[in-house]
């Protein structure tokens, strides 16, 4: 395996294989196979009404591969990847697994203070940008800041106008490169909960797994018409069964520029959408929505609802909101996916998160001191299993904190199993806040609240919020005049912090409850602001 990640230990992975989890084939097999099975279907529509067929979609990144083997990059390197839903996306994706190279797919909402540490820690060769975002953000201004600042990074690839960098690279298809099924095929970014961005190494046949198994899970066939209304660099969106379970399944991907009700609806009145995958607050949206605008929904059998826990009340709503069915998905990018199925009797689909995907997903409820408490009783969640990591990329410290010594990921979510094996989220143990399915590293956003010249201390907390299912709360200690909101968050984003990582509230305070231990305590923080 690539150095700087852990491999699975031989027993189990043996196990993997023996059980037919691991199919030991790369995870470009879903594009190739597909092109070779039914070549004239049609794989990709992106929002304009552009549709490209499996054999285009196939031929298109053979082009992309050669082109990036030209530039010279080669088998192993790392690029960060940060692009809209825009077709390039997905021909990219299948160009980087054809040619070996690793993408490290970030966020579109990330700025300088994500992707210079990205970049830092993956050692990218290359990164991979969109002109703009179509609301005036210039990626190019931040592909300048990258390239002075990570020596690493020796192209800059543009979708649009590449100004002084280069567009997607091309070239006459050459050789396959081949590639170990059991090494990494790409990087997913981690949640966080620490300073410093977390990087997950996902190996073909594991990711492979996770795409087939999902789109299986979730009733995926050549009929399915799959919107990837969040962004397709994220897990949900890309894997469970997200686009590559679309692809899996021979079915269609149809790309959603943003998850707006206005946007969304007409592409699944036009495409006649049958599945997409949403966060709560969207979903929430959606079924306002529904009310009052007339597009046809018709097409839609299912709605997948995950990222942040969905209340049963709105869960409750969907089928008759939205005319279809209900799917909640408990997932991470780290591994471990959770869905109900779709044959579940609706009280579980409406009250859990859904049971693991895979009989070989180890599950552990543990208590504080690390044993496992009785069943039906709540704790944190452990997990290992034939698609989830054994250890964050180059993060040895860190992976001993977030895995057990027999190889468990310490998930940090509070969690009850009930005795079909369906999982209740209660709550978390881990300091993140979970904003409408975003993730913020508390510690991440403290660290910059502590740069700023007024500020001597600095906590961020969640407080509930009834669309987001929290936002964000930074309690400060001040030195002299107390900043406003305004003005830490137009500092915030001087230093290029992600929009969805600013707080919403500040609160000053003259300085913070402790815990018995000493420590600030943001169970106390958290009760001065809740309700
Ligand atoms: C409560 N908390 C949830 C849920 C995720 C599918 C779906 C989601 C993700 C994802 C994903 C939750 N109820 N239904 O990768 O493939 C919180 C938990 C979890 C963390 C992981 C996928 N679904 N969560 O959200 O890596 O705290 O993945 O540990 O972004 O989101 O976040 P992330």
């Amino acid at each position: 395996m690539l150095d700087g990640c852990v491999p699975w230990p031989g027993e189990l992975a043996e196990r993997y294989r023996a059980e037919g989890y691991w199919s030991g084939r790369p995870l470009d097999v879903l594009l190739s196979e597909g092109a070779r099975q039914h070549p004239s279907r049609t794989a990709l529509v992106d929002a304009d009404g552009s549709r490209w067929t499996y054999a285009e979609l196939d031929e298109w990144a053979s082009r992309l591969a050669a082109g990036l083997a030209e530039t010279g990059l080669r088998p192993g390197e790392r690029v960060v990847v940060q692009l809209p839903n825009v077709p390039e996306f997905v021909a990219l994706f299948f160009g980087f697994l054809r040619a070996g190279v690793l993408p490290v797919l970030a966020l579109p909402a990330h700025r300088e203070s994500e992707i210079v540490p990205l970049c830092e820690l993956s050692e990218a060769a290359a990164y991979v940008i969109a002109d703009s975002d179509g609301a005036g953000y210039d990626y190019r201004e931040l592909a300048r800041t990258v390239g002075e600042a990570v020596p690493s990074v020796r192209h800059v690839f543009v979708v649009g106008e590449p100004a002084e960098f280069r567009p997607l690279p091309s070239a006459s298809p050459g050789p396959p490169v081949s590639v170990d099924p059991s090494d990494v095929a790409l990087f997913l970014l981690s949640g966080g909960t620490t300073g410093t961005p977390k990087l997950i190494p996902r190996t073909h046949q594991d990711y492979l797994y996770n795409a087939r198994a999902s789109a299986a899970v979730s009733g995926f066939s050549a009929d399915t018409r799959y919107l990837v209304a969040l962004p397709a660099a994220h897990n949900f969106a890309l894997a469970s069964p997200g686009l590559l379970g679309a692809v899996a399944a021979g079915g269609t991907v149809v790309l959603a520029p943003d998850p707006s009700a206005d946007t969304a609806f007409e592409l699944i009145e036009r495409e006649r959408v049958t599945v997409t995958a949403v966060v709560p607050p969207v979903a929430l949206l959606w079924m306002d929505a529904a009310g009052f605008m007339d597009e046809d929904l018709s097409s839609l059998r299912l709605l997948q609802v995950g990222g942040a826990k969905l209340s049963a009340e709105p869960a409750s709503r969907v089928r008759s909101a939205l005319g279809c069915d209900l799917q909640q998905v408990f997932g991470m990018a780290e591994g471990l996916l959770n869905f109900t199925r779709l044959d579940d009797p609706d009280e579980l689909k409406i009250t859990t998160q859904g049971r693991p995907l895979c009989p070989a997903d180890e599950v552990l409820v543990v208590n504080p001191e690390g044993d496992p408490v009785a069943p039906g009783e709540s704790g944190e969640l452990l997990t290992r299993g034939p698609y989830t990591l054994r250890g964050y990329f180059r993060a040895e410290q860190h992976n001993a904190r977030s895995f057990t010594p027999d190889g468990f990921y310490r998930s940090g979510d509070v969690v009850r199993v009930l005795p079909s094996g369906h999982l209740v989220v209660e709550g978390r143990v881990k300091d993140q806040i979970n904003r409408g399915g975003e993730k913020i590293p508390a510690e991440e956003l403290e660290n910059h609240l502590l740069a700023h010249p007024a500020v001597h201390d600095a906590a961020v907390v969640g407080m509930p919020d009834e669309v987001m299912g929290e936002r964000t709360c930074a309690f400060l200690v001040v030195r002299g005049e107390a900043p406003t909101l305004r003005e830490v968050t137009a500092f915030l984003r001087e230093r290029g912090v992600a929009a969805y990582k600013l707080p919403d509230r500040l609160e000053v305070l003259d300085g913070f409850p402790l815990t018995k231990v000493g420590k600030v305590s943001k169970v106390a923080l958290a009760q001065r602001i809740a309700g």
